[in-house]
């Protein structure tokens, strides 16, 4: 069985994500086995509940305020339309909804109360919950975590070195300190981040050592390709190879294998044979439906086809809860 560490170096991870290709992903697929049925991915819907306007300068973010992007300010939804999208959500497959806000941070007021009801509300579905709303207290974390709270996403997005190079208008430290209230509240924690924007390699694994070297490793990693919008400061950013997805993904398996690597942002720019690569590396989760908060993602019945081809099921609700270094049951080859 393959040893949780968290005691990673940067050369360490270095020297796993340079590793010739298909050695690394043979090494991250026989990791992924060991703690994964590779043949099941876990399916999240996003709703983003509220769009645009924030006040934050994220250089990739098409809902910052201060830059000049096609996407139309909605304030917070209605809990009932919520509800009636995270409804859809599962009907099709989805076993966790992430509500989206374009905040720097939540606020205690009417609008939090209203993102408390509507997590009940998804909650009562039988679907994880899961919000990201940008920097929270520990009371708010308690707050969420009661209301039925499954999961709170919140990306350190690159290294800490590199922070200040994408994001001015908060610190890393910043990032850390709402990670640690949501892992007090008992609420699973779901941080990765963007490869795509000029960062170096030693950036990117920079990144994967401090998630790997938190205290628990954050129950899902999100690795987001760069979607380069009209307006951000990044827009001229080349978009990544596959190649590079494909190592991320792996070396994030393998410094993390009881995690679930989501496949996020930036899927509609890939080949199915490219995801098929991404899923052999370990990936083990995807976002569907066709927008992600304001840009598209593949039809959603694009997806499945590519699940039906790959021979992938959608898992179900509240399997990653489980422990899961547990003997798998039948079809997999552990
Ligand atoms: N405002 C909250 C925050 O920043 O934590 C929550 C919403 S924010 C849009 C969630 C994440 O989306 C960011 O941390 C970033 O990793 C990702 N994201 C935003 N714009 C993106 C883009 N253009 N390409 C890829 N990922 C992006
Ligand atoms: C994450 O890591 N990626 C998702 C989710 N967490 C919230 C968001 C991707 C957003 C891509 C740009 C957009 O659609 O606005
Ligand atoms: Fe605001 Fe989040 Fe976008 Fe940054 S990533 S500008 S905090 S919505």
């Amino acid at each position: 069985m393959s040893e949780i560490r968290h005691n990673w170096t940067t050369e360490e991870i270095l020297s796993i994500y340079n590793t010739p290709l298909l050695e690394l992903v043979y090494r991250a697929a026989t990791i992924h086995r060991e703690f994964h049925n590779p043949n099941q991915v876990q399916v999240s819907s996003l709703i983003s509940i509220k769009t645009g306007g924030c006040p934050e300068d994220c250089a990739y973010c098409p809902q910052a305020a201060r830059y000049n992007t096609k996407v139309k300010v909605h304030k917070l939804m209605e809990v009932e339309e919520v509800a009636e999208l995270a409804g859809k959500a599962k009907a099709g497959g989805a076993s966790r909804v992430c509500m989206g806000a374009a905040w720097r941070e939540v606020r205690d007021n009417r609008d939090f109360d209203r993102v408390l009801d509507m997590v009940k509300a998804v909650n009562s579905l039988e679907l994880e919950v899961c919000c990201t709303l940008g920097m929270l207290t520990e009371e708010q974390a308690n707050k969420l975590a009661n209301a039925g709270l499954y999961a709170y996403n919140h990306n350190l997005d690159t290294s800490e070195e590199n922070y200040s190079n994408i994001i001015g208008t908060r610190t890393y430290d910043d990032r850390l300190n709402t990670l640690s209230h949501v892992r007090k509240a008992g609420i699973t924690v779901c941080s990765g981040g963007i490869i795509g924007m000029g960062e170096s390699i030693a950036d990117r694994c920079g990144m994967l050592k401090t998630l790997a070297n938190l205290p628990v490793h954050p129950e899902s990693v999100p690795i987001n390709a760069l979607v380069a919008v009209e307006g951000t400061p990044l827009e001229e950013q080349q978009p990544v190879e596959i190649w590079e997805m494909v190592r991320m993904v792996a070396t994030a398996r393998i410094v993390m294998p009881k995690t679930a690597v989501r496949l996020s942002a930036g899927r509609l720019g890939m080949s199915m044979e490219g995801q098929a690569f991404c899923f052999m590396a370990g990936a083990n989760s995807i976002f569907a439906g066709d927008t992600l908060l304001t840009t598209p993602n593949p039809e959603f019945n694009q997806d499945m086809e590519m699940f039906r081809i790959l021979g992938i099921q959608p898992m179900a609700p509240f399997q990653q809860g489980k422990p899961q270094n547990q003997p798998l049951t039948e079809g997999v080859n552990v």
